[in-house]
């Protein structure tokens, strides 16, 4: 769903209020001070997330149904990333590690310019598991967080933070992927991410509006944006210690995120504000062979690639 303009600037401006009155190591702004006027953050057209997710779903397709860790629809799914991200002028690099006997790729891509020692990361588990083309667990965060870069790029976006995006292998196996980058940053490296965004399950067909909870300035931000379009949100808890979010919350670095849900049931009182079906899980496919692009809500994967751009754009300025 697209933010009205107004609704948009209403948002922008409850960001540059939030700002201003956080004082969390993301904040730059002190109390009190005039924080200069923030870019409200542009739409998703989510017809583009939904054209990443058909490319996906064609890749599992070629290669054996799944995208799951050591295949060739991982590697294939990381190099169409790979592509699109290096014609749009990103910094790209591709890390190898090893787990369970297989090769397997983390895709980190730098935006260039910003403070160097201000990041703001968002990333997305790219790996599916070998059951499935793994559409909304986990190409539909993938993708979202993919448009939301090539949109800093078509918008030619100067925030006053650097942005670094990543795509993580191996998640399914254990968080590897991820916990590899992390162990491998050395801790001054670390010390400069501000904050890490997690995107992984933000289209489910029976969807839930969850928040993590773990940085209240994050969550403040990502709260701040549902508000805008008048959803009430829920505390994301199910998924502590179960997604990327984790190796990088261990070592510090303040996290956070949105999810709509995988096989909890809705409940009735969910069903009251959410719409959806009481008594039927968030996403029935979850870890299936019939999560495919059948397997996800347009609404919920428009809201939730709005709900990243606007994140990016209010933690970076
Ligand atoms: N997407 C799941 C991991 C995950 C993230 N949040 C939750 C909540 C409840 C169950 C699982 C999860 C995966 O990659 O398997
Ligand atoms: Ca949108
Ligand atoms: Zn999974
Ligand atoms: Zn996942």
């Amino acid at each position: 769903m697209r933010l009205s303009v107004s609704g948009r600037s209403a948002a922008a401006a409850v960001v540059a209020v939030a700002g201003l009155l956080t004082t969390s190591a993301i904040s730059t702004a002190s109390a009190g001070t005039t924080a200069p006027t923030r870019a409200a953050a542009p739409d998703i057209p989510v017809a583009n997330v939904k054209a990443h997710l058909s490319q996906f779903q064609s890749i599992a397709s070629a290669n054996g149904g799944n995208r799951a860790h050591g295949t060739a629809g991982y590697r294939a799914s990381l190099d169409y990333i790979k592509g699109k991200l290096d014609a749009a002028g990103f910094t790209t690099s591709v890390q190898q590690f090893t787990s369970s006997g297989r090769v397997g790729y983390n895709l980190i891509a730098d935006w260039p310019g910003g403070d160097p020692n201000q990041v703001i990361m968002a990333g997305a588990h790219l790996d599916s598991v070998s059951r499935g083309a793994g559409i909304n667990d986990n190409a539909s965060g993938s993708a979202a967080v993919l448009e939301t870069a090539l949109t800093v790029s078509r918008t030619q976006y100067k925030p006053t933070k650097h942005l670094r995006f990543a795509w993580w292998g191996a998640e399914e196996l254990g968080l590897v992927g991820s916990s590899y980058h992390v162990r491998n940053l050395p801790a001054a490296e670390r010390s400069k991410i501000k904050g890490y965004l997690n995107f992984d399950m933000i289209g489910s067909p029976n969807p839930g509006y969850f928040v993590y909870d773990d940085d209240p300035t994050i969550e403040r931000t990502f709260k701040s944006y549902y508000a805008g379009l008048n959803i009430s949100t829920e505390p994301e808890r199910e998924g502590d210690g179960r997604s990327d979010h984790t190796p990088f919350k261990n070592a510090g670095v303040p996290v956070g995120g949105v999810f709509t849900g995988a096989s909890s049931t809705k409940t009735s009182a969910q069903a009251q504000k959410w719409g959806g079906t009481a008594g039927q899980a968030f996403d029935r496919c979850y870890h299936s062979s019939c999560d495919t692009t059948a397997n996800i809500n347009n609404t919920a994967l428009d809201r939730n690639s709005d709900a990243i751009a606007y994140a990016v754009w209010g933690l970076s300025q």
